[in-house]
């Protein structure tokens, strides 16, 4: 019922009179003031004003899982911890029936690639997994982690005017500084992809960071200077990725999704080293293969392509 008034209220600039809401939803006034403090204990700011009613005048930064994907046409169910380990976790181990998100305010084990870290403090980011079934061979798993960085770069740029680019294949970067990561993992049954579970990690309102990764990261509050909405930026970035995954799995149009995602990517004309297990590659970073490879052009002329899944790319002189 909160949930609803609170509804009621975002979708109107003016005042909503009490007996509008008690008609509407079918309560007593006194229950709606009830729901109305609570509201305000969980950070809305609600002007009330007698014989005028409510008005919503600031929203929280509370992640509310009925403001995510309200029409539920592309995410039909969306699943919020206030604490996991892991949202990626909680998304491999449940058994899920259509595309669904799981999200957190607070990992106390959130993961990167091979076992790294990802700092996930709770309130100062935004923690998810979109898991989807697709029935796809594991060679487009990459393709998938290609879509997920342009739909969280195309979305930041588009609503905070940034100009961040993505490191391949999965950082997004803003003035050299990591604001967001992406860890793919698969569920396979014998060569075929059942379950994708696309993790994203996005620094939103964080003001500092553990010292390991203090010059390395950067959260859209450092940029911005100003808090944000999460789940607005959820929103925003399920639009992006439903548009960029549809064109990958339904219309299999990688040539434009690969255009796109160089336009966006850091590396391109850049020096490069790529480390893997036992091989180090440097060279100049100059293409993206359909297959979501990075292309690599030695001195020697010769070109190597490098999977996500085996190396880690830096630039020459730094992090980029
Ligand atoms: C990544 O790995 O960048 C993938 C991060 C994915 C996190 C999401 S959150 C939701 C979902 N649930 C999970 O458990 N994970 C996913 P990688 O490329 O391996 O980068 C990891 C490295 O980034 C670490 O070794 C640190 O150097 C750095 N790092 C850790 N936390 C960070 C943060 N919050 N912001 C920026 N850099 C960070």
């Amino acid at each position: 019922m909160k949930n609803k008034i609170l509804n009621i209220l975002l979708n109107s600039d003016a005042y909503v009179s009490g007996e509008k809401i008690s008609k509407t939803l079918g309560i007593s006034r006194n229950s709606i003031w009830k729901h109305i403090n609570k509201l305000k204990n969980e950070g809305y700011v609600i002007d009330s004003v007698p014989n005028k009613g409510y008005k919503l005048t600031k929203r929280a930064d509370v992640i509310e899982p009925s403001l995510i994907s309200p029409n539920r046409d592309f995410i039909k169910e969306v699943i919020y911890f206030d604490e996991i380990d892991s949202t990626n976790n909680a998304a491999k181990k449940a058994t899920v029936e259509c595309n669904t998100l799981f999200i957190a305010d607070c990992q106390t084990s959130g993961r990167g690639r091979t076992g790294r870290e990802w700092a996930s403090a709770k309130g100062c980011g935004i923690w998810m997994s979109i898991v989807t079934l697709p029935k796809i061979s594991i060679e487009k798993i990459m393709q998938i982690t290609l879509v997920t960085g342009i739909a969280v770069c195309e979305t930041v740029n588009r609503m905070f005017g940034l100009d961040s680019q993505i490191k391949w294949p999965n950082d997004i970067v803003v003035d050299g500084k990591k604001l967001c990561g992406i860890l793919t993992e698969a569920v396979m049954e014998e060569q075929t992809v059942t379950k994708i579970i696309n993790g994203i990690g996005i620094n939103v309102n964080a003001e500092k960071f553990p010292e390991n990764i203090s010059d390395t990261a950067t959260s859209l509050y450092l940029i911005t200077g100003n808090k944000s909405v999460r789940t607005d930026i959820v929103n925003g970035i399920l639009d992006s990725f439903e548009k960029y995954y549809t064109m990958l799995i339904d219309k299999e149009n990688m040539a434009e999704i690969i255009e796109k995602y160089k336009s966006l990517c850091v590396n391109i004309g850049k020096r490069v080293v790529s480390v893997g297990k036992n091989k180090k590659t440097e060279g100049t970073a100059i293409d993206i293969s359909p297959a979501g490879e990075l292309i690599i052009e030695k001195d020697d002329g010769t070109t190597v392509s490098v999977n996500a899944g085996e190396v880690s790319v830096r630039g020459i002189y730094g992090y980029i």
